[in-house]
């Protein structure tokens, strides 16, 4: 029998001029070049301006090794139940790893061409305390940031690529948070400001002054990318690209529209909403998506679910989150301008159960105690001083106590990654019977405020006890019956 051999697949190259930059952006993971990226490269496309993106990885060289021999192009794969389309990208224009060049991300930050920095650098590299939002000074990369020039933290990197633009009588940038936090834009002003001013309070005061903090609602499921992927995309799309991304249709990215001089890309042109406030479109995805999305992978682990399509094709499971939006979110969630959060809800079922995606319940339960308070603790919290119950949310909260204590329900180990893994892991092993494992991990301040905790105690520890009882399935069925 003979074998056909295939041409060797074409390599990804430029296929036009790259734009001259015009923005940084900190964290170029799967997710910026999903959103963010596309965006721009369509604002460009549609407006023009210097726009070009500056990516930078913080800690690994990989990006970087895998974008630099096709000149910072790669694909799009969007992944929907009708069908797949690929898209190039080709707005980065280079990429820099600030662990290994720190002054050299300094200097592209202090660059006059460049107005925006944008972030997505997940919630654990803002380096502020979860609960209240403030930066950590003991965490150990502000400290080293504070005694020494080249930083090591995100929040560093603004600060002192903003100091040499002031001593260089330059213009700020405008930092434009895109990662999933409430009132992105307010709490990385308030990091950046709280370090500036253990460094120079003049800084700090140029800072709260001129430059602008834009808070912005994003939205669209990137789940990693699988070396799989990368074989499958070169059948479909016919060339051979070592860092695609793969990701849903759907995207939406809300931004408010307050920028250093009024300098950013027509991002209206691409899609995005521009906005005067952001706050209800944050609530509305933070707690209906992020939350549900915490709810589903903490409790579909521990039913032994690998993805999130998986979980919802358990109908027990799916009744349990649309249990969560109707009864639970719902209620206390004031909706944006114009839109119906019946139909948001509706929408989030269907996107969830896209069988395209397979976003795994272990990468969305990854780093819990940074996203629980905006994700869960928000919306308890209403729920309780309104006299509601929330039984649904309380489970997810022993869920996720369940899965941080390390040993799923048949007795395997459970690979947490979080920042407070060995915390998280001590507390939990620290108590025997539920009541005292709850309470051991309540008393995490960094998570639960105080008065919270008190609350939670008794309505926790009982779905915990559920949780140890009967499993996750027959819990989620008792709720949602
Ligand atoms: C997810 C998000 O990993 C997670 O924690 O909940 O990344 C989610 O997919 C996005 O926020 C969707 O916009």
């Amino acid at each position: 029998m003979s074998m056909e051999v295939g041409l060797p697949a074409e390599r990804l190259t430029r296929t036009r001029p790259a734009p001259k930059p015009g923005i940084v952006h900190l964290g170029l993971g799967a997710f910026f070049r999903a959103h963010g990226a596309v965006y721009t490269e369509k604002a460009i496309a549609a407006s023009g301006g210097d726009w070009g993106i500056i990516g930078v990885s913080l800690q690994s060289p990989g990006m970087r090794d895998r974008l630099a021999p096709q000149e910072g192009c790669y694909t799009v794969l969007e992944l929907g139940p009708e069908g797949e389309t690929a898209s190039r990208v080709e707005v980065v224009t280079d990429v820099l790893v600030a662990r290994e060049d720190p002054a050299r991300v300094l200097e592209a930050m202090a660059d006059p061409a460049i107005r925006i920095v944008t972030l997505t650098v997940t919630e654990k590299g803002y380096c502020h305390e979860p609960a209240s939002g403030a930066l950590d000074p003991a965490h150990p990369d502000i400290a080293h940031d504070l005694s020494e020039p080249l930083p090591r933290s995100a929040p560093g990197y603004l600060v002192r690529a903003l100091e040499l633009r002031r001593a260089r009588g330059l213009r700020p940038f405008t930092v434009l948070s895109c990662d999933n936090l409430p009132e992105n834009g307010r709490m990385v002003r308030g990091v950046v400001l709280d370090l500036a001013r253990r460094i120079d309070s003049d800084l700090a005061a140029w800072i709260e002054a001129e430059a602008r903090f834009p808070a912005t609602m994003v939205d669209r499921i990137v789940p990693a990318t699988k070396p799989e992927d990368i074989a499958r995309l070169e059948e479909i799309a016919g060339w051979h690209d070592a860092a695609p991304v793969m990701c849903e249709p759907f995207s939406q990215w809300v931004i408010e529209d307050d920028f250093v001089d009024g300098a950013r890309p027509d991002w209206g042109s691409a899609g995005a909403e521009l906005v005067d406030d952001v706050t209800p479109y944050e609530h509305m995805k933070l707690r209906m998506l992020n939350g549900t999305h915490s709810a589903l992978a903490y409790l579909g682990y521990l039913a032994g679910h690998e993805t999130i399509a998986d979980t919802m094709a358990d109908p027990v499971l799916a009744r349990f989150a649309g249990h969560l939006w109707t009864d639970e979110i719902i209620p206390v969630l004031t909706p944006p301008p114009g839109v119906s959060l019946a139909e948001y809800a509706a929408a989030l079922a269907a996107r969830y159960s896209n069988p395209g995606i397979r976003h795994r319940t272990w990468q969305i339960a990854m780093d819990g105690s940074q996203k629980l308070p905006q994700r869960l603790l928000g919306t308890v919290a209403e729920n309780l001083a309104a006299g509601r119950s929330c039984r649904g949310l309380m489970l997810a909260i022993a869920a996720w106590m369940r899965y941080v204590g390390g040993i799923d329900e048949r007795g395997a180990p459970i690979e947490v990654k979080d920042p407070f893994a060995a915390k998280l892991r001590a507390l939990s092993d620290s108590a025997e019977d539920p009541a005292a494992k709850v309470a051991a991990l309540l008393s995490l301040r960094a998570v639960f405020p105080e008065a919270l905790a008190g609350q939670l105690q008794e309505p926790v520890t009982r779905a915990y006890e559920g949780l140890v009882q009967n499993g996750a399935r027959a819990a989620c069925a008792e709720v949602a019956r």
